[in-house]
């Protein structure tokens, strides 16, 4: 029998390179010229272990090329290959073992910005600027984020933003982009609509199923043309402090491979020439957000009339920041030598930060009740001019982190596997001083309600920290939809606070309503006339445009559903025995995920449901 020495030489490979790897030397004849360059970049970086379990030349040799296919995507897809991503990281998780402050020689302050208050004239005119200046916005949703936190089993942006409907996220975003784009053009009394467009960065674990939730719901009313999925790639995970490479448990012919973070996103807009499209377009914001804050829309027009109106480059929205909550804070970062920016140091860094430069308390809430830093909720709006030009200086890469779970304290070994990070808040980071870099704050009531933990970990939270779940999701919509009711001059009665999977919250009536019923507060007051009231226990569902509220008293369930030519107006008293809310354990695997994660349910019992979908003036009195 040829021993393998024999077999590699006869095809004039110079083997030497794997003689300290036995398991691959012998294997070394299966190989390409490009393979074996692979395998040497491999094991000149120290990554012999990932041959330890290769059997002999004739088994599994179908495996083994494949997974030199996968390295060879891994090399190519990371600016300076594989060798480069592994040198970075060493790097840096040296610097996260000892705990080396990544921001040495900065210190922070509280940066200023503009602060909003809901309803408010300023608000309204910051509103009425932003309408004004959407058609001339892109949207770019971050979607390929696998939601380790929440545990659930399908892509977050199918989820339903609130049951009463059950209308999901991505439906909810695109009729928000929608109504956005035909309000937009109404206000500029503009001839022809301009399409608003809207791209969605996926990863390997989401682009399938959004592609197909999109084409199974005719893209929910967009233009398939309008929208873009851009594919990140993923990086690949490391297993300990030497950043060896980690093999994926569920094949050991395979290294795991985890999404390199929502930083991606510029580089792809970037390399897939988007950007440039867009500005030929006449593009002037990019307006990035993430997969399931439920309230985001109620904040955009007025953060986009601040962009335009202040001219800012960068704008953050931000919410007040509990101490300790899993968002970044938004802080002014001056260095000594003079050097400073406004920035998000993201919730893991926060802390070490402050103690290493004089609070020793560190990340604590002030007189306010609130961290003295606005909370970086990642939604951010570009002038697409200047960061065009930037991303031609940068590519769009993004400095990168890595944020190891550590078994223990002696920070000697991964409770599971790592991988390199960036995320997109840090791009002001390569700014000139020169750059408008600014953020508006708003209350979170109305702004910020992140579906993020599973229902387990949300119940531990610190008492009086957000729940950030789908229960807290939800039940917040309602919130959000009951004040701005109640701000428009509607009796909506106060909530009741009950407990569902060990969180106890505000149940308020469960008002919701389509986009383009009510896009801005302004719009809201339009269609709220006399003196109406809404009791606790009472679902008020609004899937039309133009649906008036003019002396209704409801204690019940109405649902009215309307087409654009109609308009409809709704009055009298409405009573029914309504929605009921029923309970529902998390564990209870007979009731479907997206429901049992929230913990409760509706009982559909009685309710007035009314459609209208011929054009004319209708009156609903009960
Ligand atoms: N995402 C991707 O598209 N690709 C990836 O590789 C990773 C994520 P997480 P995170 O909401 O308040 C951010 O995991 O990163 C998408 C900010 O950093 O939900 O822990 C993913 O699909 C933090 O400052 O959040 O924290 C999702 O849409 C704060 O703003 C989005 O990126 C926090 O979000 C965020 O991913 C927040």
């Amino acid at each position: 029998m040829e021993s393998a020495t024999e077999a590699i030489s006869k095809l004039g490979i110079n083997g030497d390179f794997a003689s300290s790897v036995p398991n691959l030397h012998k294997n070394l004849s299966l190989l390409s010229p490009d393979q074996i360059e692979l395998a040497k970049m491999l094991v000149a970086m120290e990554q012999s272990h990932l041959f330890n379990h290769w059997p002999e030349p004739g088994v599994d040799d179908g495996e083994k090329k494949a997974f030199f296919d996968q390295v060879a995507r891994l090399n190519s897809s990371y600016p300076g290959g594989l060798a480069s991503y592994i040198k970075t990281a060493r790097g840096l998780l040296s610097d996260s073992k000892t705990g080396k402050n990544p921001f040495d020689g900065f210190t922070p302050s509280v940066p200023t910005g503009e602060n909003l208050s809901y309803g408010d004239e300023t608000f309204v005119k910051f509103e009425e600027a932003g309408v004004k200046e959407a058609q001339n916005a892109a949207f770019v949703l971050v979607a390929g984020g696998l939601g380790e936190r929440l545990g659930y089993n399908g892509i977050k942006v199918a989820l339903p933003r609130e049951t009463t409907t059950g209308a999901c996220f991505l439906q909810h975003y695109i009729e928000n982009v929608l109504a956005l784009q035909e309000a937009s053009c109404k206000v500029t009394g503009g001839q022809s609509e301009r399409d608003i467009p809207f791209a969605i960065m996926t990863s390997d674990d989401t682009h399938a199923r959004t592609m197909q939730l999109l084409e199974s719901n005719k893209y929910f009313g967009m233009k398939p043309a309008q929208i873009k999925l851009l594919k990140q790639e993923k990086v690949a995970c490391l297993e300990d402090n030497d950043a060896r490479l980690a093999l994926d448990p569920q094949n050991k012919f395979r290294i795991q491979t985890k999404p390199h973070g929502h930083g991606d996103v510029h580089a792809l807009l970037y390399s897939s020439g988007v950007l440039e499209e867009w500005q030929r377009g006449g593009v002037r914001w990019v307006l990035f957000f993430q997969d399931t804050n439920g309230l985001l829309f109620k904040a955009i027009p007025a953060s986009l009339g601040v962009s335009a109106t202040k001219g800012y480059h960068v704008n953050s929205l931000a919410v007040p920041r509990k101490a300790k909550e899993a968002i970044g804070g938004i802080t002014k970062l001056t260095h000594t030598d003079g050097r400073s920016m406004v920035i998000n140091v993201e919730y893991n860094q926060l802390d070490p930060l402050l103690r290493a430069t004089g609070n020793p308390d560190g990340d604590v809430n002030c007189e306010t009740g609130y961290s003295p830093f606005p909370g970086n909720i990642n939604q951010l709006i570009m002038e697409l001019g200047p960061y065009f030009e930037e991303l031609k200086k940068t590519g769009g890469a993004i400095k990168e982190f890595v944020n190891p779970k550590y078994k223990d304290a002696s920070k000697t070994a991964f409770k599971s596997s790592t991988r390199l990070e960036c995320m997109m808040q840090d791009y002001p980071k390569t700014l000139p001083p020169s750059a408008r870099v600014g953020f508006t704050v708003m209350d979170a009531w109305v702004a910020y309600a992140p579906v993020k933990n599973n229902p387990e970990d949300a119940a531990k939270v610190p008492k009086g920290n957000p729940y950030h779940s789908a229960t807290s999701g939800e039940m917040a919509v309602y919130r959000a939809n009951s004040l701005i009711l109640r701000k428009a001059g509607v009796q909506v009665e106060d909530p009741v606070r009950q407990e569902f999977n060990g969180q106890e919250v505000e149940v308020w009536p469960r008002v919701v309503w389509k986009p383009k019923w009510g896009l801005t507060f302004a719009d809201v007051k339009k269609k709220i006339a006399g003196s109406s009231s809404i009791s606790q226990k009472s679902t008020l569902a609004l899937k039309g445009r133009n649906i008036f509220i003019e002396n209704l008293s409801l204690d019940g369930a109405l649902v009215v559903e309307s087409g654009d030519g109609a308009e409809v107006k709704v009055g009298g008293s409405v009573k029914n025995k309504g929605w009921a809310i029923e309970k529902v354990d998390y564990k209870d695997t007979s009731v479907p995920e997206e429901i049992r994660i929230r913990g409760f349910r509706f009982q559909k019992t009685e309710q007035l449901e009314k459609q209208y979908t011929e054009p004319g003036k209708f009156e609903l009195k009960a």
